[in-house]
C-alpha cells in the first residue's frame, strides 16, 4: 500500500463526495477527541458600563410588546450568529420598562430568569404571578404559559433586567421545539403569589402530591432565602478550596436539578479568596450578584463586579479570586450530562 499517493486518495474522496459519503479516517481524531475540543471561548459582559446603556437604548427603539421579548442575546464570541453562549445553552439579558408587558406565550424550551437589576417586574407562570427582586431565581417550565410585566413595587417604578438562561440550542439540536402565542396578552392570575413556595419551598410537600415532576414546582427561589443560607454557612464551615461555599438549587420532589436540562448554583466566596483551579465538562454561565474579583479561565483573566455575566467553556480550568466578598449565581447543562453518564470534573 505504500505506493498509494495522496493524489489517489484525494481522487477517491472526490468520487465519493457526490454520493454523500465521507472517509471517517480523515476526521476520526476530531470526531472522537482525546479530550473536549470546544469551539467556545471564555468571555465577560460588563453590565454597568456596557450592557445597561445599550439595553436602555433598545427601549427607545422597540417596545417589549412589539419585540415580544426585548433581549440582548449574549453570544459566545467564537460562535457569532448562533444565539448560544455555549454549544448547549442560550443566555440573554431581558429588559422590561415600567408599565410594559411581554405577551403570554409558551414553548418547549425551558427558561430560567435570574434577576440582575431593578425591582418590581413580575412573571406569571401558569396563572401564578411572582414579583422579581435582584438575586431571585425564577423558572419557566417547558410548555408553561408565561407573560412578563413591570407594575412596580412599594412605590418603586424602574426598569428591570434579568438574565435569561434557556436550553434553546439543545432543542435545536434535537429538532424538538414547538411554540405558540396565547390568545390573551396576559394570563388571568388564578393563584395567590407565593402559593408554590408555600407548598414546596419549606422542605415539605403537600401530602396529596406524590408524583415527581421533571421541573421543580417552585417557580421562584427568593434571593433572601438563598443568601441567608450562604451567610450561615460562612459562619460555620471552612470554604471549599475550589468553590468557596457553593450550594445547588434543587427540585424538592427529586433532589435533582430544578430543571431537566439546566442545573443552577449559588456560591459565596469570602473576601480575599484565592481559589484552586477546577474544570468540568459542563460549560457554565455566571452572573455576579455581589462583590468583586477575578475569574481566571484557561489562560485569560476577567475582572468581575456586580451584574456582570461571564462564561466558562467546557473543560477550561477556572480559578476564582476575590478582592471583596462575592456571591455568584451560575447555570450549566449538568443534568443532561449526568443523565448521559458523561459528566467529568477535575479539581486541580
Ligand atoms: O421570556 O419567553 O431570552 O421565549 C428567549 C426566548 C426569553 C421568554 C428569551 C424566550 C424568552
Amino acid at each position: 500500500m505504500s505506493t498509494v499517493t495522496k493524489a489517489q486518495r484525494a481522487d477517491y474522496y472526490e468520487r465519493i463526495r457526490p454520493l454523500h459519503l465521507a472517509p471517517l479516517w480523515e476526521s476520526l481524531h476530531t470526531l472522537v477527541p482525546r479530550e473536549p475540543q470546544t469551539p467556545c471561548v471564555p468571555a465577560l459582559w460588563r453590565y454597568d458600563e456596557v450592557i445597561k446603556p445599550l439595553l436602555m437604548q433598545s427601549a427607545s427603539l422597540i417596545t417589549a410588546e412589539e419585540a415580544v421579548r426585548r433581549v440582548l442575546v449574549l453570544e459566545n464570541p467564537a460562535l457569532p450568529g448562533r444565539a448560544c453562549i455555549t454549544q448547549s445553552l442560550y443566555a440573554g439579558l431581558q429588559l422590561i420598562m415600567p408599565g410594559e408587558v411581554a405577551p403570554s406565550h409558551r414553548h418547549v424550551q425551558s427558561a430560567l430568569r435570574f434577576i440582575v437589576d431593578g425591582r418590581g417586574a413580575y412573571t406569571t407562570v401558569e396563572g401564578e404571578r411572582t414579583t422579581m427582586v435582584p438575586g431571585d431565581f425564577i423558572i419557566t417550565p417547558s410548555w408553561a404559559w408565561h407573560d412578563h410585566g413591570n407594575e412596580g413595587i412599594d412605590g418603586v417604578s424602574e426598569p428591570v433586567v434579568w438574565l435569561d438562561g434557556l436550553d434553546i440550542p439543545m432543542l435545536r439540536f434535537f429538532d424538538a421545539g414547538f411554540a405558540e402565542n396565547d390568545e390573551k396578552r396576559m394570563q388571568t392570575v388564578s393563584h395567590p403569589e407565593g402559593q408554590s413556595f408555600a407548598r414546596f419551598g419549606h422542605n415539605m410537600v403537600p401530602v396529596r402530591h406524590d408524583h415527581a415532576t421533571p421541573t421543580s414546582p417552585i417557580f421562584s427561589y427568593p434571593y433572601s432565602r438563598s443568601r441567608e443560607a450562604l451567610a450561615q454557612l460562612q459562619k460555620s464551615e471552612v470554604p471549599d478550596a475550589w468553590q468557596g461555599h457553593k450550594l445547588r438549587y434543587i427540585n424538592p420532589l427529586t433532589g435533582g436539578a430544578p430543571m431537566p436540562t439546566i442545573a443552577t448554583f449559588l456560591q459565596l466566596l469570602p473576601k480575599g479568596f484565592a481559589g484552586k483551579a477546577h474544570r468540568s465538562t459542563d460549560g457554565s454561565v455566571y452572573s455576579v450578584v455581589e462583590g468583586r474579583g477575578t475569574a481566571h479561565i484557561g489562560g485569560e483573566s476577567f475582572a468581575f463586579g456586580p451584574r456582570d455575566t461571564f462564561v466558562v467553556p467546557s473543560w477550561a480550568p477556572l480559578r476564582l479570586d476575590t478582592s471583596e466578598e462575592a456571591v455568584l449565581f451560575s447555570f450549566s447543562d449538568r443534568p443532561v450530562q449526568l443523565a448521559m453518564g458523561v459528566l467529568r470534573e477535575a479539581f486541580l
